[in-house]
This record gives structure tokens, sequence and C-alpha cells, in this order.
């Protein structure tokens, strides 16, 4: 590998993701905001945080907790103002540390200035920013294209007699890509934030962005069926992107994330290769699909492990063979806590939440860390329909039901599916509310808030939050996290996930026991030749109190998980 090829900065770094309607409030509204994150720094500071990505703090309605943006340039008042920004970016800058900023541009808010315009009237010169297309021919919606949030993606305007596209919310409108006037657009609001100082944007299902202009109907022959596939990895995204590159991205030298839904690996290395000139790295979530029977994410089935790891493996593999780079998550605020998912959030809760990030942060990659993770925070338990919020699961409550499934049945799934999950608020301390609101939260706060917050963990020194931050700093002192070749060592074992990072004469060797069976586990012998044992009689990182050396048979106890650093043979 040149040295070149992974000399970027960003390579090293970590990522926060704030959620900032449940990070902190200062105001006692029950909503998190700027300035509570701002009162934060020092904590995201001492974990050894790069990046922060502070999730979209715009003028919305909040239909979409702000995913549905009315102006992309001004601050949502719930959430502080301009200064508070402002001093958000100073405050970050002056620490050394940098600003990620949510950029929503699939779509806006109906309540936009742009749909107002557009909706108006037909000539309306901002009438093609959006996707306006006259009933089928024999009438009804111009596509049988659904919403990702249940529903059609057609939404009917009773003047015009036409339909516009909605590919999430029926309040969230998708723009016309097409029309150059978006492009630049976007652009000089990209550039407004990167001259404010802002360090790199997450780029909101920006692979969605180019629709097949026919706009066909989905006959189905291809899972799910909902049109996707004519709107996907679309015909003009790559140019597209390159163009935002050309505009904005190169010349303010800013780190970029593609959140890709519904992607491909080549997609993936053509979005991330840097001589492609689009992103730094993207989001896929194949790996977060394995527990949907046939990819289907409102129906429940135990997750499939050894999908889980071919998965990272094929994506490890392909993105290093390719020149891409993976943004490394297993939590984020549309996915319920992985802790709850993939492991066990009851009695192995600590070992869990270390043997998710020890498996995680091995990868190669850029690890992102979302809020409560770093504390082992797990899913709630919900009582009723009556505590959630989010549009897409009340939607879906709704639509399972006429689907004939039972109130009970329905939440049910809720409890193990919804975005709520992971968007209770941030447990800071023991005291009322978990110390995120002196009001009434906006969202409940989990009930184990009194065992498991941040207080409680930085007391002590063998505690989930002093796992990460060794695992933050274990990436910027050796090369071979950046680095190194992935090479999987498991040969499809039932509970073991081990693989092997190698490369600059170091070799990371990563082994988790994803069960909470008490297992022995042994390498077969092509793999344990290539491994030199040299320093390896402990784990330079492991979550149970012995530090067991590596040898070719481990005895493996349950949730544990240990990552190995030795010289390399190959
Ligand atoms: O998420 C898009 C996305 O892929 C998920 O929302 C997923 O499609 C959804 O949970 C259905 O399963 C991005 C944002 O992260 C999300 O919060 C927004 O709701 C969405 O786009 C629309 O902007």
């Amino acid at each position: 590998m040149t040295q070149s090829r992974y000399s970027e900065w960003w390579r090293r770094s970590t990522v926060y993701q704030v959620y900032p309607k449940s990070f902190k409030d200062t105001t006692g509204n029950g909503t998190g905001d700027i300035r509570g994150l701002t009162e934060k720094l020092d904590y995201l500071q001492e974990l050894g945080i790069d990046i922060v990505w502070l999730q979209p703090v715009y003028v919305s309605p909040q239909y979409d907790n702000g995913y549905d943006v009315a102006d992309y340039k001004e601050i949502n008042p719930d959430f502080g103002t301009m200064e508070d920004f402002d001093e958000l970016i100073q405050e970050l800058h002056r620490r050394g540390m940098k600003l990620m900023t949510d950029i929503v541009v699939n779509h806006t808010s109906t309540e936009h200035e742009w749909f107002k315009q557009s909706v108006s009237s037909k000539d309306n010169p901002y009438r093609d920013y959006y996707i306006w297309k006259d009933p089928a021919p024999g009438g009804g919606l111009p596509s049988n294209w659904q919403s990702k949030f249940g529903g059609p993606a057609w939404q009917f305007d009773e003047a015009s007699g036409q339909y516009y596209l909605t590919l999430f919310d029926k309040t969230q409108a998708d723009l016309n890509w097409e029309n150059a006037e978006v492009r630049r657009a976007v652009n000089d609001m990209m550039l407004f934030w990167a001259r404010k100082g802002v360090d790199g944007f997450r780029m909101d299902v920006i692979n969605l962005i180019s629709k097949d202009q026919q706009f066909p109907n989905d006959d189905g022959s291809v899972p799910p069926g909902d049109g996707r596939k004519f709107y996907t990895d679309g015909p003009r995204v790559h140019e597209y992107i390159k163009d935002m590159y050309k505009e904005v991205f190169g010349p303010f030298e800013m780190v970029t994330v593609g959140e890709m839904s519904s992607t491909t690996l080549a997609h993936c290395i053509r979005y991330s290769n840097p001589e492609e000139r689009e992103f730094s790295m993207t989001f896929n979530f194949h790996h977060l699909k394995v527990d949907y029977p046939g990819g289907r994410k409102w129906e429940l089935m135990p997750y499939d492990f050894e999908a889980l790891k071919r998965l990272f493996s094929e994506w490890q593999t392909g993105m290093q063979q390719g020149g891409g780079w993976n943004a490394l998550f297993f939590n984020n605020h549309d996915q319920p806590r992985a802790l709850s998912r993939f492991t066990d959030d009851d009695v192995y809760r600590e070992e869990s939440a270390k043997l998710l990030a020890t498996t995680l942060h091995g990868l190669q990659g850029t690890p992102y860390v979302y809020q409560g993770e770093e504390i082992g925070m797990p899913n709630p338990k919900w009582k009723g329909i009556e505590e959630f919020r989010d549009i897409e699961s009340l939607n879906m409550y709704r639509i399972l039901q006429e689907q004939g499934k039972s109130p009970e049945a329905a939440l049910s799934i809720l409890q193990e599916r919804s975005r709520d999950n992971s968007r209770t608020p941030m447990q800071w301390d023991d005291s009322p509310n978990a110390g995120f609101t002196s009001g009434t939260p906006w969202l409940k706060v989990d009930e184990r808030y009194p065992d498991i917050n941040v207080k409680k963990e930085l007391e002590r020194p063998d505690s989930i939050l002093h796992h990460y931050r060794k695992l933050i700093a274990l990436r910027k002192e050796h090369a071979v996290f950046t680095r190194g070749v992935f090479r999987r060592m498991d040969e499809g074992h039932p509970e073991v996930f081990a693989y092997t990072r190698t490369g600059e004469g170091e070799a990371l060797v990563v082994v988790s026991n994803f069960s909470s069976k008490e297992i022995s586990f042994r390498f077969e012998d092509k793999y344990w030749t290539d491994l030199s044992h040299a320093g390896t009689d402990k784990p330079i990182i492991g979550n149970t109190a012995d530090a067991p050396a590596l040898t070719q048979e481990l005895k493996l106890s349950p949730y544990a998980s240990y990552m190995w650093l030795t010289t390399s043979n190959t």
C-alpha cells in the first residue's frame, strides 16, 4: 500500500453522532439544544473524539425531527440561535475538533418556501424544483412507488390536478435534481456553511437524488418491488456528486460521508475512492438488515449471524480492493440499539457493549459512535403507542393493523424496530430525567438511567466508556487499524467472529464470542501458521477480568471479546 493512499487524517479519526433533540437541554423546554452540545465538548474531547456529526438543527416543522428542512440557512429556535452555532464551531476548533453537519437535499419540507412557490401554480418559476406528474393514463397515482415510511410515494394536489413525489413522509417533497437551478441552490447552501467553518457534511440519502425520468411502475420482479430500483444509485447520481465535490468539498477540503440507502459495493467504491473525487466515505446498511425476513423491516426474526459476518467481510475486502472507505457503525438514530438487537442488554450488558465496540473498531474504516452507545444504553421498554414519537413508527403502527395485526402484535414489532429506540434522551447522571432536562423530555427517558449514565461510567476505570476511549486511542497509535488488510478467520463458527488486520509488519487479531455460552474456538492451521505470536501473551484490549494469551485453542466466556497486536509473518 502506498503511503499516500491512507494518509488523510480522517482515516484515523472517530466520529461522534449527536441527535441534538435528545443530547442535552439547557433551556428546560424538554428538547436538546446547541448550547447543550457545546457544554459537553470536554466530555467528547476526553473520549478522544475528532469529529462531531451534528444532526439537523435547521428550521423545520419537525415531522421527521429535522430531516424535513424548511430553511437550510436558519437555525431552528428550538435548538438555539446562529450565534450558538458559531460558538459551537469556535469551541470545537479551539479543542482541535471538527464539525460535520447534516445535508438533507433529496427532499425539503413542504413548508419550505421553494415548495410553497412550486405548489402555488404550474407556471411558478419554482414549479420544477420538485417532481410533479399528471395522473396515470387511467387516472390515479403516476406509478406504484411506495414511500419508505409506508403508503404511496405520490401526493395529490387538488389545485393543479397533479401529484408530487415523496419517497419519505408526505410532508417531505423530493427535489428535482434534473433541474440545474436546484443543483446550484444546493451548492450555494453548502458553500454558505463551509464559509462559516463547517468542516464536513453527512449527506442524507444522497444516492436517491437521481431518478429514472420515466418513473415507471415497479413490476415486483426484484424485491421489494416498491420502485426503489428506479431511483437508487440512479443514472446521474455520480455526476451530481462530482459536481458537489468540484464546487464545494474539494475547494474547502471537507470530510464527507454519503448515507447510501439500499446501495451496492460497486457504487460505494465509486462514491468513496479518492480518485473519483466524490465522498470521503460511505454508510451502507446491508449488515443492519440481517434480522429482516426477506428484507422486510416490519417482520421479526432472530438475526442471521453468519450473514452479519459475511457482509462485514465482503465489504471490508471489497472496499479495500476497490480503494473505497467504510463509515463503520452499529448504531444510529434510525436503528434500534445494537446492544439489544445483536447481544445481551441485561445479564451480559457490559461485556456485550464492549464486544460490539471491539469488533467494530478493529475494522478498516472510520468508526462512528452514536450518542449513548459508549455507555451501553439499551432499547427502552415501551408501554404503549402513546409513548412513541417517530413518524415512521406511528405510520407503521397504523399500517400493520390495517394488514391485520393486533395492536399488541404491532406494538411488539415497534418494540424491536422503532427508530425511537435510539432517540431516548442521553443519560448523563442519576438525577431526574438523567440530567438531560429540567423540563418534561420530548421523548421518555429509559427507566434504567440511574444505573446507566455517563457519571457512573466516568467513575469506573473498567467501564464501557473507558473501553471506547482506549479503542479510539489505539486507532491513532497503530497504523494497522487504518491500513491493515482484513482477513476473516472464523470459518463460519456458529458463535465466533474472528478476523485479522495485517500490514506494515503488524497484525491485529480480533476474536469475539457473540453468544451467552462458554465455548472453545480453534484457529485452523492455515490461519495459525500465518500469525506470529510475539507479544501476544495478553490482549491490548479485552472485556474480561483475565487477559488470556493468544493461543491456537481459546476458551471464551459469554460475550468475551479480545484484540491482540502482534507482528505479521505476511
Ligand atoms: O434515513 C433514510 C433511511 O434509510 C432510513 O430512514 C430508513 O429508510 C427508514 O428508517 C425506513 O426504514 C435518512 C435519515 O437518517 C432519517 O432519519 C430520515 O428520516 C430519512 O433519511 C429521510 O430524510
